[in-house]
């Protein structure tokens, strides 16, 4: 009899789509879709299918089309509500296109006009109220489109004084109608502009530091984006684990030097996709695991089905590895050889005082026997790649 499959995932872990990730159709700038376009409902129907997801995500336009009418935005939602009845699925995150409509050309909160940065914060304001209605509680911000072509046609200290307007009046209209929204803020370099602004999540930690309620906005990073930007992403969810700004993520994966891949988790860099899972397992996250990512092109529907499980799949064999890592004694020896405290040290460099400046001042250091000190880090790497291979 087949052993039980340990990496079966339930809603219990988290994991959710957004719309337009299993109901990407396909198409790229080459080349014109290869699935059928599905409705909202359908894609709620086929994450039903999929089986194991806790929720489903949508930009406001993925929703309702920006210029359906009253009537038909009422269909969409009650047929898009009955399918989240039938499946069971929840809607952790709603965010606005800002990005797709050609108002946008010349971004949204950053726009040169006015009138336009005016109608990027009212769009907001009503998607706010689309994913109010259900249910969600975080909020991502993506400034697709928000950016340059040419460094002479935007003065980047004006456009990043005109984001952090719209982000001041979003962060009161959030209080004003009491929605309770986490805004996340998500960076993306150099794509599909040629000069994003906030390229990296670490330009969003400043940022967020200048607002008028810090409190309120966090990060989404994305796996792919700082992949595209050359940064470790294990590195950059550290910062915002450590910034307490980890509102929410995006998984996938990337190769490096490469357009926004979009691929599925742990479809590329298992040494990430691992590293990732122990800090999120070890840190305790307990927010959506949102996989923004599609299907390859190539994909027809049983595939994105395969897709959408083989990524919750890969996230449940890494917990696995993680646990075995966590678990392993020579791993664990080999850290803690690694890892040298001292507390006479600890007692006059951690907190100053002018006592502990003098008696800092007045130590004398061993500098050769410092150098001297081993750090196994070929062995402690080759454990990894024995543990992540199997062979362990
Ligand atoms: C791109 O990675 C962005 C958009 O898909 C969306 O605004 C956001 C939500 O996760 N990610
Ligand atoms: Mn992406
Ligand atoms: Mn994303």
């Amino acid at each position: 009899m087949a052993r039980p499959d340990r990496f079966v995932p339930t809603p219990k872990d988290k994991f959710t789509f957004g719309l337009w990730t299993v109901g990407n159709i396909g198409r790229d700038p080459f080349g014109g879709p290869t699935r059928p376009a599905l409705s909202p409902a359908e894609v709620v129907d086929l994450l039903g299918e999929v089986g194991g997801v806790y929720g489903v995500n949508f930009h406001d336009n993925d929703l309702i089309p920006i210029d359906a009418s009253e009537a038909q935005a009422g269909r969409i939602k009650q047929e898009f509500q009955a399918a989240l009845k039938r499946t069971g699925l929840k809607v952790p995150m709603a965010t606005t296109n800002l990005f797709s409509d050609p108002v946008f050309k010349d971004g949204a909160f950053t726009s040169n006009d006015r009138a336009v940065r005016a109608y990027a914060i009212q769009k907001t304001m009503k998607a706010m109220e689309l994913g109010a209605e259900f249910g969600a509680k975080v909020y991502v911000f993506w400034g697709g489109r928000e950016g340059t072509d040419t460094l002479a046609s935007k003065d980047p200290v004006q456009a990043a004084l005109w984001f952090r307007q719209a982000m001041d009046f979003l962060c009161e209209y959030n209080l004003d109608r009491k929605f309770g929204y986490k805004f996340a803020l998500e960076a993306k370099p150099n794509e599909p502009r040629g000069n994003l602004f906030f390229p990296v999540s670490g330009s969003y930690l400043g940022f967020i530091a200048g607002l008028k309620h810090p409190e309120m906005v966090g990060l989404n990073p994305e796996f792919a984006h700082e992949t595209m930007a050359g940064i470790s992403f294990v590195q950059v969810v550290g910062e915002a684990l450590a910034a307490k700004k980890l509102f929410h993520i995006d998984l996938n994966d990337q190769e490096p030097g490469r357009f926004d891949q979009d691929l599925r988790f742990g479809s590329v860099n298992y040494k990430q996709a691992f590293f990732l899972a122990k800090l999120l397992i070890d840190y305790g996250y307990s927010g959506p695991k949102h996989f923004d990512s599609h299907a390859y092109r190539s994909s027809d529907r049983a595939d994105v089905i395969e897709f959408a499980r083989g990524s919750m799949r890969s996230w449940k064999i890494l917990e696995d590895k993680v646990a075995q890592f966590n678990a392993d004694k020579e791993i664990q020896s080999l850290l803690a050889r690694i890892v040298r405290e001292d507390a006479a040290l600890a007692r006059i460099s951690g907190k100053f005082t002018k006592g502990n400046a003098q008696a800092l001042l007045n130590y004398s250091f061993d500098r050769q026997a410092m150098t001297d000190r081993p750090l196994p880090y070929e062995k402690l790497d080759q454990l990894v790649f024995d543990l992540i291979m199997g062979v362990r």
